[in-house]
Order: C-alpha cells, then structure tokens, then sequence
C-alpha cells in the first residue's frame, strides 16, 4: 500500500476500446494500491460495472442538446465537469486519457478554477488522437494546445512518441510507458465456453478482435482466412463491432466462407474466448500498440499480425508469431497455415507470447510507473510502505 495516497481523476472515453479499457484498468490497480481514484466520463467505463472497490467513484459528464448547436458540446460540458470535480473531490492531480478533447478540456478545466485551485495534468496518447483525428487540419491546433498546457505526456509506445514528435514538434516532453494487461483474467485456462459451439471437430479456430475501423484492414483479416481454408478446415470468429463489420461479411460471402464466419458482436467476456483460439489475426496498418494482440499474447494464443505500427514493440516476429508485410495477405495466410501444421511450434510462441507480456507488460510493472510519473509533478517522492 502507498504511504501517501492521491486522489486521482480519470478522464476518459468508457466505451469498448483500448483507451477506455486502459484507463479503467489503470484506475482500478490505483484504487486497490489505495488511492481514491474518480474517473469522469459520459457513462460508467464498461469495465468498472462490476467494481464497486470503496476508493472507485464515477462522475458522468452531462451534454445538453440545444436546437441552436449541431450536436451536443462534449467539450464544453467535459471541461466542466472537471473543473467541478477537481474542486468538489480536492483532486491532487488529473490524468486525461486521448488527447482529443480530454487534453484542452483538462486545460479549460484548469483555468475556470483559481490558481491555487489548479492540479497537474498527465495526458496519456494513445494512438488516433494523433495519427488521424489529432493530425487532422480540423483539430490539430486545438490538439497542439492541450499538449504544450499538459505537465506530463505519455504515450503508449516508441512508434506513437515518434509520430507525436514528427507531427507536434514536443519531441523531448513524450515519455513511453507501454499499456498492461490484466494477466489473471486473460490467461490460457480462463475459459469456461466450449470449443466446440465456435468450430467443429478437426477445425482450426482464427479469432480478430477489434472495433472494425479501416485501420484493422477487415478484408486482410478475411483474404488470409481464405488462404487457410483453402489448405485446412477453418473457422473465424469475429468480435466486436464498427463501420468496417458489414464489409468484412460481405467479402466473406463474395468468397463463399460465409458459413465458416461467425460475427460475435461486442462481448464483454473475450477474455473466455481467446483461449478457445489457434491464432489471433491482427493485420492492422497504424496501431499504436495494439491491445487486443497482447491480450491474445497473454492468453498463450499466436499473432499473426503486420509489421507495421507499435506491434513490433509488443512482440517478435519468430517468436510470439508471425508479422508479415502490411496487406501482404498470402504471407499472412501461409505464416497461418504452417504454425496451424505444427501445434508444438504454437504451443511454443504461445507460452513464449505470456512470458512477453508477463516480462513487460504486466500491471506490476506499469502501475508503479505511473504512480512515479505522479509523484514526479507533484514534487512528492514516491513512498512505498
Ligand atoms: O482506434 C482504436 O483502436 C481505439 C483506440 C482507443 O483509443 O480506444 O485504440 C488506441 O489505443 C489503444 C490503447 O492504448 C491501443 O492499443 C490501440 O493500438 C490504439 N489504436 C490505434 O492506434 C489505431
């Protein structure tokens, strides 16, 4: 337990997706390490609905609609609510997760309250803040701004610290602490789901987790399953949901696979369904680090994934599977087919892909990071009992 425990806010989108789950999770380990953590955000972070830990609280951000504006003013309102919060709950500092709007908000947040009032801001990036969205002429300047007002940025691999300094020009203010996994719930033994309702006997069973956006690279994932089956019998599973789901299936059935696809939509258990997997397809081309791959790494599943993006950093071509060239689909699907051939190789990466995770990506190793990173603009040292 921590000698001198913060309250902490947390900012950030609750939804299914990687920024939200790392910040819910960041504040649950806080929460237990003894700090009182309140996070702010628009409805309950889906992974906090079943954590009702007494140092956990949750703010939501009302939006008002109003016939004059386009849509609702999350920013606006966002800014409020932290101002509000950091008053009411004496925060000792906030941590905004993706930049756009989290950072400004935090900094107009800052400024509604007096100067001896205001608290630190970290701001962590996590990948579309700056390569799309963030970047974009629409939001850029207004990114740039919450990034210079920020005390600290972090961002969540090498890759994405590169691209930040490329495009915003903060090259020596970026630290890189890499996103952790929940290794006691994504384990290879933490399903209780059968295999046998995904695939049927003698089947090879491919899994692609994400939020279907075009950086996920859809028809990749479906053009390398069809090189697998047309070597060996082969199911796909598909979790989550977004933009890119309906073209995915609709290539699926433009190449007669429909039968041997299967749409999961959104789960809340895919810590259950990763052990039941063969491999984890993950050919995305910009990916800052690419969560759901480590999870799969941490479930002793195979990647089978791009060499592109912070995915290199998170694991080794050989070793915890296979990364072939962005879009290169015939590589993918015969990189696919050989370790589906050899089930000791697999056995091998997989463990080998835990012990990745185990070695660099645990919470016992970021958390505490973190929590440095806290004291440091605090000018409090860290004090472990
Ligand atoms: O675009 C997404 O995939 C969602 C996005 C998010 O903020 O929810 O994910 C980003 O943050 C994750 C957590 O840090 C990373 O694991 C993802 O790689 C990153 N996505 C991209 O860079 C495309």
């Amino acid at each position: 337990m921590i000698e001198s425990p913060l309250s902490i806010g947390i900012v950030c989108y609750p939804t299914f997706g990687g920024s939200g789950a790392v910040a819910s999770g960041l504040g649950q380990c806080l929460a237990r390490r003894g700090h009182t953590i309140h996070f702010i955000s628009y409805s309950r972070p889906f992974r906090l609905l079943c954590d009702n830990h007494p140092n956990i609280h949750h703010h939501e951000i009302d939006t008002m609609e109003y016939p004059l504006f386009l849509g609702p003013l999350y920013a606006i309102s966002c800014s409020v609510r932290i101002a509000d919060i950091i008053r009411e709950a004496n925060l000792d500092i906030l941590h905004v997760h993706y930049a756009l709007p989290h950072a400004l908000c935090a900094y107009l947040a800052n400024e509604m309250l007096n100067p001896s009032e205001r608290v630190p801001i970290v701001t962590t990036l996590h990948g579309t803040d700056i390569t799309l969205i963030g970047n974009s002429p629409a939001f850029r300047p207004a990114v740039k701004l919450g990034l210079d007002k920020s005390t600290l940025l972090t961002c969540v691999s090498h890759w994405l610290a590169d691209r930040t300094c490329e495009y915003f020009d903060i090259c020596d203010r970026l630290n890189v602490i890499y996103n952790f996994i929940d290794t006691d719930l994504y384990t290879p033994d933490a399903s209780t789901l059968e295999r046998a309702d995904f695939a049927a006997e003698g089947e090879a069973l491919l899994l692609h987790v994400s939020n279907f956006r075009p950086v996920k690279r859809l028809p990749d994932v479906i053009r390398t399953f069809a090189r697998v089956r047309e070597a060996i019998p082969a199911h796909l599973l598909l979790v989550g949901d977004g933009p890119e789901l309906p073209l995915a299936l609709n290539l699926a059935a433009e190449l007669g696979l429909s039968d041997h696809v299967t749409s999961l939509g959104e789960r809340r258990d895919i810590h259950e369904i990763f052990p039941l997997a063969d491999l984890f397809l993950f050919p995305s081309d910009g990916e800052s680090f690419g969560l759901a791959a480590a999870e799969s790494l941490a479930s002793e599943v195979p990647v089978i994934g791009a060499r592109a993006g912070g995915l290199p950093e998170v694991m080794n071509d050989g070793e915890h599977g296979r990364l072939c060239e962005v879009g290169d689909t015939d590589a993918m699907g015969d990189a696919a087919i050989a370790l589906l051939r050899d089930p000791e190789a697999r056995r091998t990466m997989g463990i080998a892909g835990r012990r990745q995770v185990l070695g660099r990506f645990s919470p016992d190793l970021i958390v505490p990071t973190y929590e440095r990173f806290y004291y440091s603009t605090l000018n409090r040292p860290v004090a472990l009992a």
